[in-house]
């Protein structure tokens, strides 16, 4: 191993949280392999070698936006050609076939539409709940969140929207949107869009309310490594106060002693900090609550120059996406997982991610237009039988979960939430393609 992450190597040995100079070392040690290795230690000590997927579709209501931001190919002027916006019988009618297809959840988002009012926005959840009861309706940017509570009559408090939104069906927050907490790569990429401390007030309110949310970074296009780092900073600190408040929210909670004595929480540490002792008494994992919610995710999210207005960059390649999925999972210690998209990512890249602190690879998607790698088109779908391979194949057992990462019990488009299993107690052969 390069002698340089032997400090870091110990650290993760004990459950250390690790230092942005830790974070670094990580990014520029020749020795990627053991970086990957390290992530994976940890990604085992929480969920075993389970890597979870889901039945879902992506729905893109509007690519309409009033931002132009020169990373993303995806957004249109109102009278550009390829502008669309899809009226809410489209979008619960996309709901319903997606529920009858045996889907658990709809992951909506678009772009900051200029001229749709809020009630649109009510609407359509009001609309899937009816058409698609079933289906968990997560939904809406920090970005959309912030836009919604300035075109409302009477412009909202944060808290307030997304509670207006929850009683309307809404389930929780995607976390895209954040691309990299910096205002020098804000103002050059993203100018117009929100800041960091919007990003992440949306995401307070919505824990504040119970809601879960997911995290992103975008990254591989004009931001340093240092920036990077601190974006996961700034996410590791404001999941402390989300679990912080949702160990509050609930009685008879075992905590790390750590949590008890500095307010932090490190998930990633081993099983003797969480009283679990090789016996599987104590749970190291948050679980979902009405009263309290938390990052469940980190999405990184590698940038794809295809024609967008930075198309003469790059973009990260392969072995760089890799890296920044362990140095994620290393530097957040207090997010359960660490999501590999593998329409981002590639199927086969998402592969080798399970074996380097990934243990989620989102799941069928069906329809995607944000980003099209390879020059694919919108509609991009793996089915059940090849997302439950590519994660056989890398070793894993594939786990069916619903968007709060409940275990799911499946026979055909029929579907349950299954008993929580025990990651301590995974199975360590790899698991079957059969679902
Ligand atoms: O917010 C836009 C990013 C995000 C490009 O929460 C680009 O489970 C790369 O957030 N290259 C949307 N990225 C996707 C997203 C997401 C995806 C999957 C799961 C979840 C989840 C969230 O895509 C945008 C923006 O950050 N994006 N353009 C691009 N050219």
């Amino acid at each position: 191993m390069d002698p340089s992450l032997s400090t870091i190597a110990d650290k993760v040995e004990q459950g250390i949280r690790l230092t942005a100079d830790d974070g670094m070392t990580l990014f520029t040690s020749p020795d990627l392999w053991s970086v990957c290795s390290l992530a994976d230690r940890v990604r085992r000590r929480l969920h075993g070698n389970q890597a979870y997927y889901n039945v879902n579709r992506h729905v893109n209501y509007t690519n309409v936006c009033a931002l132009s931001c020169s990373f993303c190919a995806f957004y249109r002027k109102s009278d550009d050609d390829g502008a669309y916006e899809f009226s809410v019988r489209q979008v619960a009618d996309q709901a319903a076939e997606a529920q009858a297809a045996g889907a658990t959840e709809i992951h909506i988002v678009g772009g900051l539409h200029p001229y749709l009012p809020f009630a649109y926005y009510l609407d359509m959840l009001r609309a899937i709940r009816e058409a698609a009861p079933r289906l968990h309706i997560k939904a809406f940017t920090a970005v959309e969140i912030v836009h919604l509570a300035r075109i409302d009559k009477r412009p909202k408090e944060l808290e307030q929207i997304l509670s207006d939104l929850k009683d309307a069906g809404l389930g929780s927050l995607p976390g895209g949107g954040a691309e990299v907490f910096d205002d020098r790569v804000h103002d050059e990429a993203f100018k117009g869009k929100i800041r960091s401390d919007k990003w992440l007030d949306v995401h307070r309110a919505a824990h504040r309310i119970g809601l879960n949310t997911n995290a992103t970074i975008l990254y591989g296009h004009i931001e340093s490594l240092e920036d990077r780092i601190h974006h996961m900073e700034l996410l590791r600190q404001a999941q402390d106060e989300a679990l912080h408040d949702w160990a509050q929210s609930l009685q008879g909670v075992s905590q790390s002693q750590e949590y008890q004595d500095h307010g932090r929480v490190v998930l990633t540490g081993p099983d003797a900090m969480y009283g679990i002792n090789g016996n599987g008494a104590g749970n190291r994992l948050p679980q979902p609550s009405d009263t309290s919610g938390y990052f469940q995710t980190i999405i990184p999210l590698p940038f794809i120059p295809d024609d967008s207005a930075l198309q003469h960059l790059p973009g990260p390649a392969g072995l760089d996406n890799l890296r920044m999925i362990a140095v994620s999972r290393l530097m957040l210690d207090n997010l359960p997982h660490v999501k590999a998209f593998w329409i981002m990512q590639t199927l086969p890249l998402a592969q080798i991610m399970l074996q380097s602190g990934a243990d989620d690879m989102d799941g069928t998607v069906v329809w995607y237009d944000i980003t099209k790698v390879g020059g694919t088109d919108t509609h991009q779908e793996v089915d059940v039988t090849k997302l439950r391979r590519t994660i056989v194949e890398a070793g894993c057992v594939p786990v069916e979960r619903d968007t709060l990462y409940r275990p799911i019990t499946r026979n055909g488009p029929d579907w349950h939430v299954a008993a929580q299993p025990d990651p301590t107690h995974a199975p360590e052969a790899p698991g079957s393609i059969a679902s």
